[in-house]
């Protein structure tokens, strides 16, 4: 258990505020004429862009890989294409930003900010491309996938319950209802909510039925939970704090369950100081820790740091994963855990192979 490793995260603090004021206000001195013409709308959606710059560069520069400052530039280019703005926005804004960093970083993090920019306005210089289905050909459930999300998108809760309940009756297995159905249909809403194709209203009961399904389901994985040999080992899993998604850690945590283990699962938004707590006072044999947003990977180091900090915990094995972990090969070892896993399947295997071998 090292920290470090052959990378390491060295966080550091942009100040946002006075980033994002700054660019904004470069950018009404450039193109005054734009910015009259702009609703208030438009101006909020710029003054976003600035900040998110300053909060995905702090990270990328924290872990020196440029990986979710181009992230966040491919997102930001989707979500300004469906809403019609002018896909100069951020061009324009990326040399407007560019400036005020050279002015207000020091040198060392400004070079490397700037090939980050120079490398984001090169992406943005090629044509966009079409994010596919996240309900792939391969899927083995990929019909009945696509046939609960249509269901949900018309606001059919009950053919979305039939459906799963038919699985069920035919012997699915809960893991391949998260694997096959809930995943990729969760992760599709994303892109049709990110494309403005379901509206976030949408989005939320799609999000919460398929909470409510996984709920429901909890009888049959416990018998799943049976057929396995209790391993005698408990994990703690968790969201850390500042991340309200939840969903991805709550399956990793069921597959634990399956596996034999016992879960205490903490949900979204957990502050590390009662993560600790938790670990220590319920002698938990592993922890998982979960971030969706990449600009969280702070908050899962400070968790890991903190972990580490007390004697009763520091030497519990630490798995850490979520989307900022499949953009950065590694990014597990930078923030000091002792695995990462880009599925639930994996986890249970990487952390079995750490408590049991
Ligand atoms: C539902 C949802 C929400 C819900 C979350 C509700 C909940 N209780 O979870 C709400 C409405 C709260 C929400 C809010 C936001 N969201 Co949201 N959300 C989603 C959505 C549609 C589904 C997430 C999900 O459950 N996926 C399914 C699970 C099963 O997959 P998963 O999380 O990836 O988990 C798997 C792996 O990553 C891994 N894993 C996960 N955790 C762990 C942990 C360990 C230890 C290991 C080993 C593995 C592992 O295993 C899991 C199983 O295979 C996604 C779309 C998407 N692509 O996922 C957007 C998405 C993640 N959200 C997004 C955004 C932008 C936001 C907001 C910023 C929106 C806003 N403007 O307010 C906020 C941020 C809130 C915050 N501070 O965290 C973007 C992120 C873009 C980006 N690349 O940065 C996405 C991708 C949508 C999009 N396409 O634009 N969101």
């Amino acid at each position: 258990m090292s920290f470090g490793g052959d990378c390491l995260y060295r966080p550091i603090s942009l100040d946002e505020e006075n980033l994002a004021a700054k660019g904004f206000s470069r950018y009404g001195e450039r193109y005054p004429e734009l910015l009259l013409k702009s609703s208030d709308y438009e101006k909020s959606q710029l003054d976003e862009h600035f900040r998110s710059y300053a909060r995905y560069l702090q990270e990328s520069l924290a872990v020196g890989d440029d990986a979710f400052f181009l992230d966040y530039i491919r997102w930001a280019r989707v979500s300004l294409e469906s809403l019609h703005f002018p896909p100069t926005i951020l061009e324009r804004s990326l040399v407007e930003f560019s400036d005020v960093l050279h002015q207000e970083l020091p040198e060392d993090q400004d070079s490397k900010a700037q090939e980050y920019i120079t490398r984001a306005r090169d992406l943005l210089s090629a044509p966009p491309r079409e994010d596919p289905s996240f309900i792939r050909e391969d899927n083995p459930l990929a019909a009945q996938a696509r046939a609960y999300l249509s269901a949900l998108v018309a606001a059919n809760q009950e053919d979305a319950r039939v459906l799963i309940i038919g699985m069920l009756d035919k012997g699915v297995p809960v893991r391949d209802l998260y694997r096959h159905i809930f995943q990729p249909a969760l992760q599709e809403t994303g892109r049709l909510w990110q494309v403005r194709k379901v509206s976030v209203a949408e989005e939320h009961y799609i999000t919460d039925t398929t909470r409510l399904f996984i709920a429901l389901l909890y009888n049959r994985m416990r018998e799943e939970r049976r057929k396995q040999k209790r391993k005698g080992r408990r994990l703690v899993a968790a969201s850390v704090s500042g991340e309200f998604h939840d969903i991805g850690i709550r399956m990793v945590a069921d597959f634990f369950e399956m596996d034999g283990w016992e879960t205490l699962y903490t949900g979204a938004n957990t502050p590390a100081p009662s993560v600790v707590a938790m670990i220590r006072d319920h002698h938990a044999d592993a922890i998982a820790i979960s971030a969706t947003m990449p600009v969280h990977v702070s908050r899962v180091y400070e968790l890991v740091r903190a972990i580490r900090a007390d004697p009763n915990t520091a030497r519990t094995p630490v798995i850490a994963g979520g989307y900022p972990f499949s953009l950065v090969p590694n990014l597990w070892k930078c923030i000091g855990a002792d695995a990462g896993a880009a599925s639930a399947d994996e986890a249970v295997e990487k952390v079995n192979r750490l408590v049991f071998s």
